[in-house]
């Protein structure tokens, strides 16, 4: 075989293992998307079929007593769980109320300092003034406060605004424009999802807002 021969030989089989590597790395990469598409709608209809049962439960705890306090509330909860046990498992229901004198804060974050400690956040040449409060990559800390419960003492701090949803032992009256909800929060060793579900739904609007992740 002559040098060109043996040249043409080994381009072609180069080319036909950088064809074949490229056919198998695409075939990978379509059959992983499927695969994370499956889990997704896999996901979206667990968590549909639990708002239904969750739906159910309440309705019937509305139309049996007429009023669903937290002894009604924890037995719902158990008999959610007890139909879902795997699927709940390292998950969290909480009742939430709209307060609408609750207090929406900023904190200074472990730190201690507006923005991070010992760093110039907002570029006005003074290190940890109170301007830097909630400075982006901080530690600093977004807070809800019930307006029922004592205001922070940790300085400084900055209320952002009034009116947020809070547990529902924080806040005794109901709001007549926004119904109560439901908060379910699931964070497992490979997933993490969350939903908010509220209740009752023909108070406000009937959309469950869901946000599996
Ligand atoms: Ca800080
Ligand atoms: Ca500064």
């Amino acid at each position: 075989m002559t040098n060109e021969k043996r040249r043409t030989t080994l381009f072609t089989i180069v080319a036909i293992c950088a064809l074949m590597f490229a056919v198998t790395y695409r075939t990978s990469g379509l059959y992983q998307a499927h695969a994370i598409a499956a889990d997704s709608r896999a996901l979206q209809t667990r968590i549909s079929t639990l708002q239904a049962d969750l739906r159910d439960r309440l309705t019937v705890a509305a139309r049996d007593e007429s009023e669903i306090d937290q002894v009604a509330w924890d037995r719902i909860q158990r008999e959610i769980i007890a139909l879902h046990p795997q699927f709940l498992a390292n998950t969290q229901f909480q009742w939430q109320r709209f307060d609408p004198a609750a207090r929406v804060r900023l904190l200074p974050g472990a730190d201690g300092q507006p923005g991070t400690i010992d760093f110039d956040d907002n570029a006005n040449g003074v290190i940890d003034d109170p301007g830097e409060l909630g400075a982006t990559y901080s530690d600093d800390q977004c807070i809800i406060e019930a307006s029922e419960s004592a205001p922070s003492e940790i300085k400084p701090s900055v209320v952002l605004q009034l009116g947020a949803y809070v547990p529902v032992s924080q806040m005794t009256s109901k709001h007549r424009e926004h119904p109560d909800r439901l908060l379910v929060q699931h964070q497992g060793g490979e997933d993490a999802w969350s939903f908010v579900f509220e209740w009752p739904a023909e108070r406000g609007s009937r959309r469950d807002k869901d946000s599996a992740q």
